[in-house]
């Protein structure tokens, strides 16, 4: 059983126990799901390596959840679960799409209509039914429909930074085996789009049987749709599908540039070649029946006439343009960033301290950290008010002060994620954000404002001169929610003009710029931030996520403003 699969199932306890009016239960199942999610290592690992004892020492797990775990790994059932599940047949995870449709709210449905899963609620909106259920109205019943449509629109795809782990363990046993000469996981994968629909990984190989026979018969294989020597295809059990490739060494590149796409892109390719005389397949680019380049990329895109093309910028959006020209921006590298601006301690919804972040941060590579907080209006978070933020800072200032005596060149920044209230003022004074390094602001209430009304909200916020960078700005969740309506350019105008830095939230599921507002960013000169929104020491990891999504907009180092050491950006946030 994966993370993800345990967290899904705890997950669905807490819903479960918040139906039945349970008070402190929901929360601390909600917040161990969440922790398990973002681990590195596998949970049933944790278990092999250490039994119970080891499990109860993941933040926010005691005796009673640890046990639940250790049944979920052994027999792959959980009989608290499924005694839950029999009570109230619901299939909760059909629910995840439709935005504002609590635990109440689908308890009723399920009482009052029988209502069990998507398709049981979507023809009861067709029939009208919602709408005349207490509590609901006309404009829940538009809410759900938009939620239903919008579940539709996501269908069977993955989010890339989720699955994003048991592509790399698949990858990793296959690198192993002796037969495999090289390998690459190419498709959407390797451009690092924010959902995928299936990997697709090649080989080079001169002994292909072994490594399809252990291919198709790995323990997480749900079903097998073609196994043959140079091609395999499998489903995993997380509904995964997996394509196997082996192919020749002197067509290695020609092949990996195909099957890392995209199809426009390749398309593109090939119309360039067709004017120079040459035909480009996957096998090689020929002239005639002589192959001419194809052993790997570079060579390729140099017989092409064009610069080196980095996988993520594979879209036909302009880059081969600029690659002709020989003009294509340098990148941001993933090992690039230097500090991380947005993190949730235990002072809030955190499940660490700020010294256990600080300690991950350090092993993780980066020279600082911003702790932002959630503020006061967030009250299920127990959002900081003034006092707080005062205590935390002085236990910074500790920190920082143990730091140095040790010699250690690590800072912790003071700093928020201050809550944008419904007019756009925000929920902290200016005094108190005139004491921080780092003044974060987001939107996490009144996401259904209009377009008019939530920019203007917006850009009085970031107006504000303490503010320095707008969080996950467009507040979209993939697969979940749907951003909030705003005008992308007015906003980036507004940052433009208040000198306010926009983020890439590098949560899997946020990625909030994504791409083609990253790239407006930076042709309108607007800094972004990648933060990894960690609430947890494990969420560090998702840097990485954001960093895709940053490449995929086209940053360069110079655009973003924690790949810089500190004295830099803190001067640059100042001015
Ligand atoms: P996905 O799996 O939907 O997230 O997206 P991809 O890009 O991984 O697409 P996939 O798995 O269907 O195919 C892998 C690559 O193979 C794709 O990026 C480009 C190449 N490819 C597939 N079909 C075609 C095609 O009809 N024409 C061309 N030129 N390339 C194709
Ligand atoms: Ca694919
Ligand atoms: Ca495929
Ligand atoms: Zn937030």
């Amino acid at each position: 059983m994966t993370n993800r699969e345990i967290a899904k199932i705890l997950h669905e306890i807490a819903v479960y126990l918040e139906m039945d009016n349970e008070s402190f239960k929901p929360r601390a199942y909600e917040k161990v799901a969440d922790v398990i999610d973002g681990l590195e290592e596998e949970t049933a690992d944790i278990y092999k390596r250490g039994g119970l004892k080891a499990l109860q020492e993941i933040p926010g797990v005691g005796a009673s959840i640890a046990e639940k775990i250790e049944e979920l790994i052994k027999t792959d059932h959980l009989s608290y679960y499924e005694k839950l599940k029999e009570k109230k047949p619901i299939d909760l995870s059909s629910f995840n799409g439709i935005e504002g449709l609590g635990s109440k709210s689908i308890l009723k449905l399920y009482k009052e209509l029988g209502i069990k899963n998507l398709n049981d609620l979507e023809k009861a909106v067709k029939r009208g039914d919602i709408r005349k259920l207490e509590g609901f109205g006309e404009k829940s019943e538009e809410n759900i429909l938009r939620g239903i449509e919008f579940v539709k629109r996501s269908g069977g795809r993955f989010v890339l930074g989720f699955i994003m782990p048991q592509v790399r363990v698949i990858e990793e046993r296959l690198k192993k085996l002796k037969e495999v000469e090289k390998i690459v996981v190419a498709g959407s994968v390797r451009r690092r789009k924010e959902t995928i629909g299936d990997v697709d990984i090649l080989v080079i190989s001169k002994n292909s049987k072994p490594i399809m026979d252990y291919f198709v018969g790995m323990k997480e294989v749900a079903r097998v749709y073609a196994r043959g020597d140079t091609k395999s295809a499998i489903k995993l059990q997380s509904g995964l599908d997996v394509d196997l490739r082996v192919v020749a060494e002197k067509s290695f590149g020609a092949a990996l540039n195909y099957f890392t796409g995209s199809k426009d892109h390749n398309i593109e390719l090939r119309k360039i070649a067709r004017e120079k005389g040459l035909k480009l397949s996957e096998y090689g680019l020929f002239k005639g029946k002589k192959q001419v380049a194809g052993k790997d990329e570079e060579e390729l895109y140099r017989a092409l006439g064009m610069e080196y093309i980095e996988p993520e910028m594979r879209e036909n959006f302009g880059e081969i343009e600029l690659a002709k020209k020989k003009r294509l921006p340098k990148l941001i590298g993933y090992s690039d960033i230097k500090g991380d601006l947005q993190i949730q301690t235990n002072w809030t919804d955190g499940v660490n301290s700020i010294e256990e972040i600080v300690d991950a941060a350090m092993k993780a590579g980066l020279e600082y950290i911003a702790v932002t907080d959630h503020t006061k209006r967030l009250a299920m978070t127990h959002g900081l008010d003034e006092k707080k933020l005062i205590e935390q800072g002085k236990e910074i200032d500790r920190i920082n002060k143990k730091l140095e005596k040790k010699h250690i060149k690590f800072k912790v920044l003071k700093g928020t994620e201050c809550d944008i209230l419904k007019d756009g003022t925000l929920d902290l004074s200016d005094w108190a954000l005139s004491k921080l390094d780092v003044v974060g602001v987001s939107v996490h209430s009144y996401f259904k404002l209009d377009k008019k009304e939530q920019t203007k909200r917006i850009k009085k916020a970031i107006e504000n001169p303490h503010i320095d960078i707008l969080f996950h700005p467009t507040g979209r969740i993939i697969q979940r929610r749907e951003a909030y309506k705003i005008d992308v350019d007015e906003i980036i105008k507004a940052a433009k003009e208040t000198g306010t830095v926009l983020e890439v939230d590098a949560f899997p599921d946020r990625l909030d710029l994504k791409d083609e507002y990253i790239k407006k960013c930076i042709e309108n000169e607007v800094k972004i931030a990648v933060d990894s929104d960690a609430h947890s020491i494990n969420h560090l990891s998702y840097l990485e996520c954001g960093v895709a999504e940053a490449r995929r907009g086209w940053a360069t180092r110079e655009d973003v403003i924690n790949a810089w050491p500190v004295e830099k950006m803190l001067k640059f946030l100042k001015n």
